[in-house]
């Protein structure tokens, strides 16, 4: 492949990326396949983190490859609003019939931030269309991270992605974080201590009154963050909390939705049933955008009273259900059925948990944490240059021909569900190489 040698790298400003350090010294990809990309220099770079947590069935999967090739040619678009094409109403049944429970109702976006600013639509719609329309407090969570658009902003409890944008959203609050509770630390799968912050909810219930809220909307496990773990029992008793009250419980699965649990979605491996559910990254591998939000039959049914000639909900993007990511979609699908993408984690779990946590004892290494597919190591940071020490570890491990994902100074590993042991060994010698030589 011939090296493609952009002429000018300032025109193209770049999201979440210091754009003046990257463009003078730029890292590009210009190919993919299986768990590999190449870059413009040639050489092989492992992805040790599904592109951006999106693709999960690795890269450039012939099926979906395929599948795109011939939705293009067949019909490139199709309206959204008052018209529909076959293949977006079998999406929304092959979803329907892989999410637990009784969310049986898609609503299709773009990106997970559209996915979140969706469902907080949705929950505050939902409770005036039943006649609560003084229910409109939305409940985040401190370091959450439900995208960039402002109501997953104002959920959200990322300080660096607020604090430039203003007064944010009005009327939202937070439950505190549950990351680095000491009693936690260097924990195999789920920590055992924590589950009292979800009485945090309880609390706002009392500032706030009940009748006042809305929804409560968490990640069940938190990735951009830094990878945080839910405490033993902490979901459960959110979810009880939210039932006692009448409160919608939102979760956001775009990072641990398709398999990144060795199940198909978080729901199943808590055993925990959400009233709407957020998705969007490997519902199409990543390959096109799309996201989806499920809504449970309660909360679907409550927009279906009025005349049947009138719009139920005044929302909708361009967008959804483009049909070249329906098709894409499928194909995915397809693809994690026939590969067995959404159970393999669980035969290599033990695997992938030795080796992540072959990490500890490593200098600056003050945490260690996995489950599912997920990996994290946390750096202590150096004082008054937080992101230092990771920045340099993913630029050290680019250099060793892996690619890793940082957040202040915690790595994450959430790699494609196609890995095979070797390449787990790949990873994390590379990182122990990486991490002896941090300053
Ligand atoms: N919710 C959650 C839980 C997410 O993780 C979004 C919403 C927003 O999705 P879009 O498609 O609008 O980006 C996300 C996105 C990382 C990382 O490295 C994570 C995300 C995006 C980019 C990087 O942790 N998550």
């Amino acid at each position: 492949m011939s090296k493609p040698v952009p002429n000018d790298l300032d025109a193209y400003w770049m999201g979440f990326t210091p754009n003046r350090a990257f463009k003078k010294k730029p890292r590009l990809f210009v190919a993919a396949e299986g768990m590999y990309y190449t870059t413009d220099d040639g050489r092989k770079v492992m992805d040790g983190i599904s592109g951006l947590w999106c693709c999960n069935a690795g890269h450039k999967r012939p099926r979906i490859v395929k599948a795109i090739q011939q939705q293009v040619e067949e019909l490139d678009y199709s309206p959204g609003f008052q018209m529909g094409h076959p293949k977006a109403f079998e999406l929304a049944n092959r979803l329907k019939s892989i999410m637990p429970g009784e969310l049986d109702h898609v609503f299709f976006t773009n990106s997970g931030s559209e996915s979140v600013e969706t469902a907080l639509k949705i929950a505050i719609a939902y409770h005036r269309a039943r006649g609560e329309g003084q229910r409109t407090r939305l409940i985040g969570r401190e370091k959450g991270y439900h995208g960039v658009n402002f109501g997953g902003m104002s959920v959200g409890g990322m300080p660096a992605n607020r604090k430039m944008f203003g007064s944010l959203v009005a009327g939202i609050d937070h439950l505190r974080h549950t990351h680095g509770l000491k009693e936690n630390l260097f924990t195999k799968g789920q920590p055992e201590y924590g589950a009292y912050l979800a009485d945090d909810l309880e609390r706002l219930c009392e500032l706030h009154d009940p009748s006042t809220i809305a929804a409560v909307i968490v990640e069940p496990i938190a990735g951009s963050a830094g990878v945080i773990m839910p405490p033993k029992g902490y979901l459960e008793r959110l979810r009880e909390i939210t039932k006692k009250h009448g409160i919608l419980l939102i979760w956001d699965e775009v990072i641990t939705g398709f398999g990144r649990m060795g199940t198909p979605f978080a729901a199943n491996y808590f055993g925990i049933e959400p009233d709407i559910t957020c998705t969007a990254k490997a519902i199409a591998n990543g390959v096109i955008p799309m996201g989806a939000v499920f809504a449970s039959n309660k909360v679907y049914d409550a927009f279906m009273q009025g005349p049947e000639e009138l719009i139920e909900l005044f929302h909708g993007y361009t967008y959804s259900a483009n049909p070249m990511a329906c098709a894409a979609a499928l194909a995915t699908l397809d693809t994690y059925e026939e590969d067995g993408l959404f159970t393999r984690g669980t035969e290599l779990w033990d695997y992938w948990q030795d080796a992540v946590h072959s990490l500890a004892g490593l200098p600056h290494v003050i945490d260690v944490r996995n489950m599912g597919f997920i990996g994290a190591v946390e750096l202590q940071s150096i004082p008054g240059q937080v992101t230092k020490r990771a920045t340099e570890a993913f630029l050290k491990a680019y250099d060793k021909g892996l690619l890793i994902r940082t957040t202040g100074d915690i790595i994450a590993f959430s790699p494609p569900l196609i890995i095979k042991k070797s390449e787990i060994d790949f990873m994390f010698q590379t990182m122990r190489e990486v991490l002896q030589t941090i300053e």
